[in-house]
């Protein structure tokens, strides 16, 4: 007899009022989703990683591609795709609440497509407003973030995200240079068309896992703490039938379970 594949039950975290909020406003934010011990385990793996030598880094894990490692790029703003590379984030991508979450957000089996990891240590830039099927364009629109936050306290002044609730209805936007070089990111660039002001700052704690929609306008601003790192772990998921366009670099579809 062959052996069959046993798909793990899922879960269903969210709450119908959570559904109906998520799809009514583009987000929904879920309380405590993620252990503080999980998350301290986490950030001390993925600060080990870049604390080595040079030469011991993998290529993956380096600040900067084919570059010199500086020492005040080792904790510099994020790390790209670590679910790509290495179990224990591959291990958070898949948490048994965030993929329930997700089933009943897209109504059918997600499956991961990018992740990052964000130090953004004291000082480093936020990203400017935008909508992520501008960078990831997935077919049918289907992608969904979960975006955990890995510190005590997410606020506005250690660069919180910002999010315009019901903007996920807009369709996508048309994008542009970013504007104020203090506060983001260059290389990105910046919805345009829309009030930004009417963005609200989603302060979260430690564990909270904020889903949001792709054509959801968000941001964040610099850090502007002394001392506090704003670590996050965002991974984007599409539902299981949707591929991703255009973007080689995240054409594989990691499942869940
Ligand atoms: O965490 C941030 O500062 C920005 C994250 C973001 O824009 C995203 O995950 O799409």
């Amino acid at each position: 007899m062959g052996s069959q594949a046993v798909i793990p039950e899922r879960l269903e975290p969210l709450a119908k009022e959570q559904i109906e909020f998520f799809h009514e406003h583009g987000y929904v934010l879920f309380k405590k989703g993620c252990s503080s011990d999980l998350i301290d385990a986490f950030n001390g793996h993925i600060r080990d990683i870049r604390s080595v030598a040079a030469e011991e880094m993998p290529e993956w894990v380096k600040p900067r591609k084919a570059g010199e490692v500086l020492d005040k790029d080792r904790f510099s703003v994020r790390l790209f795709n670590p679910h790509q590379h290495d179990g224990f984030s591959r291990q958070v991508m898949k948490l048994p609440v965030i993929r329930g979450a997700l089933a009943q957000l897209m109504g059918d089996e997600a499956v991961c497509v990018q992740s990052m990891y964000f130090y953004k240590e004291p000082g480093s830039p936020g990203q400017a407003a935008h909508q992520d099927y501008y960078y990831i364009k997935d077919d049918p629109k289907t992608m969904v973030a979960a975006w955990i936050a890995m510190e005590e306290l997410v606020d506005e002044e250690n660069g919180c995200l910002w999010v315009i609730p019901g903007t996920h209805r807009l369709g996508l936007l048309p994008h542009g240079a970013v504007k104020d070089l203090e506060e983001h990111e260059a290389y990105t660039h910046e919805t345009e068309g829309i009030d930004l002001k009417a963005q609200i700052p989603v302060v979260m704690e430690k564990g909270d896992i904020l889903f949001f929609h792709e054509l959801l306008i968000h941001s964040s601003n610099k850090n502007r703490s002394k001392d506090r790192w704003r670590r996050s772990y965002v991974c984007h998921y599409i539902r299981q039938d949707s591929m991703v366009l255009h973007r080689e670099d995240l054409r594989v579809k990691y499942p869940l379970y």
